[in-house]
């Protein structure tokens, strides 16, 4: 039996990952942060094992405590490492950006800095992020594109990426970065863009709320599900070499497009009128506004295109995602109308 260790497993990815390598007969480790009330909401399920065991196993840790690491590794001693934690919320990282460059950058170093003394002959897996080409300089990206980061989270996942990348180099580690597109599911969290239009599309139509402001509508992501990205981390440690991959479906779409499906799975059709912050998306049976558009959300800088070129991933790994793009707005349209009870 394989040992992974898992850090961000309370995390929407987290949770995937613990699932998929519990499936695969791993012994699961997480790390999870000391907080005043619990938030484990995303396993939960995995921590109630009908027969007593094997199940995820918990450890309190935080990547801003080398201690914390060192203890765990050596406690766990893992075959796999999957380095999930981080200050994940690019809008955020502009109003903490030491914090996020110490979690999210520094943070990265710790621990490949414990690995390399505790455990060195273990598999590392960075989570790497689309957000490290930025202003791209081409569409789409892979992984020869040059990088131009446009926020602090952004930044300090570079300084990750190029960390784990030294850490193979100059000591042999296997380390390997998985450069992931945006993924997404019913467990995201609810103030990142597709999660939060889900939730009010089902506060809507329960009739608990009557609208929903966004930032920038422009705004074009390659979005896919989580739950097949998990299973592009697995592959990327699976290789026979450590080597750095682009993840993703390789579709675009706007964040209007994304409000028109997922209103439009709750029966309601939009229909968008104005510009810029005068934007906005009506009932077209009613005329009741349902979406508007605030200033409060707009980034510092903002990212305005992605589109993934995973092919080397596709071919290398023989990675496919199962769940296309509009599959998964009415996955989690469907989840979240269910936790309202209008479903
Ligand atoms: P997420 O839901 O925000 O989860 C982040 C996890 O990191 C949570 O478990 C969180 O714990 C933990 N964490 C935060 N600060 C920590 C610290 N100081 N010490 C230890 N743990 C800490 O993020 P996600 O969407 O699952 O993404 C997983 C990883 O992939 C992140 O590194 C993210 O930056 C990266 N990524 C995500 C995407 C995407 O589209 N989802 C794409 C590319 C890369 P709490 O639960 O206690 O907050
Ligand atoms: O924004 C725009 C926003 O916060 C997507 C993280 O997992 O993926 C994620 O980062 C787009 C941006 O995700 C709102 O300006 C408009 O252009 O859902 P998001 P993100 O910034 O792409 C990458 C790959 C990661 O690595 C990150 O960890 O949507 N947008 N209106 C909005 N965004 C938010 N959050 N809220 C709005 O109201």
């Amino acid at each position: 039996m394989k040992t992974a260790l898992i850090t961000g497993v309370t995390g929407q990815d987290g949770s995937y990952l613990a699932e998929l390598l519990l499936d695969k007969g791993y012994a699961v480790h997480g790390v999870v942060r000391r907080s005043s009330t619990f938030n484990r909401g995303r396993i939960d399920h995995l921590r109630k094992g009908s027969g007593g065991d094997p199940y995820l196993h918990l450890h309190y840790g935080d990547l801003g405590d080398t201690e914390s690491l060192t203890t765990i590794l050596a406690e766990v001693q893992p075959d796999e490492i999957y380095n999930l934690a981080a200050q994940s919320h690019v809008g955020i990282s502009f109003t903490m950006p030491t914090y996020t460059g110490e979690v999210s950058g520094l943070g990265t170093v710790r621990l490949l800095e414990a690995v390399r003394q505790i455990v060195p002959q273990a598999r590392f897996y960075q989570a790497s992020s689309s957000e490290l080409f930025g202003q791209a300089l081409e569409v789409p990206q892979n992984e020869q594109t040059p990088f131009h980061p446009r926020s602090p989270y952004a930044v300090a996942k570079l300084y990750s990426f190029w960390a784990t990348v030294n850490f193979r180099e100059a000591y042999g580690l296997y380390a390997s970065n998985g450069i992931l597109f945006n993924h997404e599911s019913p467990r995201r969290g609810e103030n990142f863009v597709t999660r939060k239009i889900t939730r009010a599309v089902a506060e809507i139509a329960a009739g608990q709320r009557d609208w929903l402001s966004l930032g920038n509508l422009e705004a074009r992501r390659d979005w896919g599900f989580a739950g097949d990205f998990v299973d592009a981390m697995w592959r990327i440690l699976q290789a026979d070499d450590p080597d750095d991959w682009v993840v993703g479906i390789g579709e675009e779409h706007s964040v209007r497009e994304f409000c028109d499906l997922a209103f439009a799975h709750a029966g309601i059709e939009l229909e968008w009128t104005g510009t810029g912050t005068e934007e906005v998306g009506r009932d077209r049976a009613n005329g009741t506004t349902r979406v508007l558009v605030n200033p409060r959300y707009f980034r510092p800088a903002e990212v305005d295109r992605l589109l993934s070129d995973a092919s080397k991933a596709r071919q290398g790994l023989g990675w496919e995602p199962k769940v296309g793009f509009e599959e998964l707005v009415r996955m989690m349209v469907d989840a979240d109308l269910e936790a309202v009870g209008a479903k």
